[in-house]
């Protein structure tokens, strides 16, 4: 084997090496880590609530929000999701990965559920809170 070539196959052979370290240190990662991911959602803010202003905020375990319109980093060590946001059954939801309060405005006087779903980067739903609210019979809200 000239030098030249005797060079690239010992490159090639520690960065094979090295691969498959990073390999191993990512997969004992995941194998400690037990926890799913887990969305936890706040009661509505009281002081809003009472102007008719739902206000929830919410924040995930062991899930990073990530844009919908973003591409997924390739290797983010922490798995990345989003909402999908539903209101009295609705067939149609909208999706959130601001990580900021859900403000949902106008909704008339009376009980209404509010449906939050922890979905990861496949949509797929994976952990979910129902918050029920009263708006009460109040002039119209501002925010
Ligand atoms: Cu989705």
């Amino acid at each position: 084997m000239n030098q030249p070539l005797r060079r690239f196959a010992l490159a090639a052979l520690f960065a094979a090496a090295a691969s498959v370290a990073l390999t191993c240190v990512v997969a004992d990662a995941s194998a400690n880590d037990t926890s799913a991911p887990r969305l936890l959602v706040d009661e509505p803010l009281p002081e809003t609530l009472a102007r008719g202003l739902v206000v929830l905020r919410y924040r995930a375990e062991h899930l990073q929000f990530h844009p919908l319109f973003k591409p997924a980093p390739v290797d983010a060590a922490t798995p990345i999701g989003h909402l999908h946001v539903t209101v009295d059954d609705s067939p149609w939801h909208w999706a959130d990965a601001s990580g900021e309060p859900l403000v949902i405005q106008g909704l008339t006087a009376g009980p209404h559920k509010i449906l939050v779903e922890l979905a990861n980067a496949k949509h797929q739903v994976i952990d979910s809170k129902t918050v029920e609210v009263v708006i009460p019979p109040v002039k119209t809200a501002h925010h």
